[in-house]
């Protein structure tokens, strides 16, 4: 079986909608179908500003939130980023393979280093901690949402220039990027990423929002002028978007939807929409929550996961040590 590897960030109580259709989904797709191992990046959270106890706690929600979306942890390896030093080893190694001008180029830095008043080292050297995440476990394939397309092609380089300089050490991964639910966009501004950054929480869906929230952000979502349910991300963004959400949700083509608005308003889709995104959080959000409440049984999970994991992770740095000229003790 091919190997998928990705990983989320512990930085919010709830991850979102564009979290969940761009990246859990297809985690829970590729369990079934590849050596899967996902985890929580909970290095890659501090490079911006966390606090200590929230991070601790973040961390377990979106365990839970993986479990709770359908990952089982007898099928994928779940575990969390710091529990394996071979990260942040592996990751040094790799900064020192990249370009300052390389980092520098990458749009998610620009972008956050120009909204941030802080910008910390880490945030630069981002692209390069995540290409050890996901050459450390020699990962055949990695599912993530359009916004990584960028540090996904970054990873292959370094793992290219690396194999070149040292003999073949990396699987050089592919990226699954579905194009049709690629990327969620904001709810009130149907032309930027749905984003936990967002201006407004409006905008944003939360995957362990109660039901009465979620209703109320689809239906005051903002929609397009004109009044005819069309598939139109240039012309019409904000039904577009709609439409996208309920095919990730509910399977069916946006062809199929289309033709079952055709003649009605704005407002009979999102009324559907509504009712299709609460059908498929309610028993998400319910298996999470209780999943909370054992956080013993969570942190056993994650252990199991970290030994999955550190066993391949120590083989590959030691290889990497070895190939780099460092000596072994
Ligand atoms: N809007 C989105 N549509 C599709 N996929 C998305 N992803 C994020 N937003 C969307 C995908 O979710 C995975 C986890 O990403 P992350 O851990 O990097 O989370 P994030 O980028 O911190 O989430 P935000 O909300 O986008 O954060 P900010 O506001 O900090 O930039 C990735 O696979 C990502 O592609």
């Amino acid at each position: 079986r091919p190997r998928s590897l990705s990983g989320i960030q512990a930085t919010s109580d709830s991850l979102h909608l564009g979290n969940y259709i761009g990246a859990l989904q297809q985690f829970v797709e590729q369990q079934e179908t590849h050596d899967a191992f996902f985890f929580i990046a909970n290095l890659h959270a501090i490079t911006v500003d966390q606090d200590p106890a929230q991070l601790r706690e973040r961390t377990l929600r979106t365990a839970a939130q993986f479990i709770g979306a359908g990952l089982d942890p007898q099928r994928s390896t779940l575990f969390v980023q710091s529990h394996i030093p071979a990260h942040t080893q592996l990751g040094w190694i790799l900064e020192c393979t990249t370009g300052l001008g390389e980092a520098q180029r990458m749009t998610q830095f620009k972008d956050k280093s120009t909204r941030n008043e802080h910008v910390s080292l880490g945030l630069l050297t981002y692209p390069a901690l995540m290409a050890a995440d996901i050459l450390l476990y020699q990962a055949d394939v990695v599912p993530v949402g359009e916004d990584q397309r960028q540090h996904l092609e970054l990873t292959r380089n370094l793992a290219e220039r690396f194999n070149h300089r040292y003999g073949d050490t990396f699987t050089v991964p592919e990226p699954h990027i579905l194009k049709s639910t690629a990327k969620v966009y904001d709810l009130q501004d149907p032309t930027a990423k749905m984003s936990k950054s967002a201006q407004t929480p409006a905008g944003l869906i939360e995957i362990l929002d109660d039901e009465k929230s979620i209703t109320k952000k689809i239906k005051s979502a903002v929609t397009d002028a004109g009044t005819e349910v069309t598939f139109d991300p240039e012309g019409k963004p904000g039904v577009s978007n709609l439409l996208t959400i309920h095919s990730a949700l509910s399977g069916r083509s946006i062809e199929d939807i289309v033709a079952e608005f055709e003649g009605r308003m704005y407002g009979h889709l999102k009324v559907a929409l509504a009712e299709v995104v609460v059908e498929t959080l309610r028993p998400l959000r319910e298996r999470t929550l209780e999943l909370l409440d054992d956080p013993a049984e969570l942190t056993r999970v994650l252990d199991a996961g970290a030994d999955t994991a550190g066993a391949i992770a120590e083989r590959t740095i030691a290889d990497v040590y070895d190939r780099v000229g460092f000596l072994t003790r």
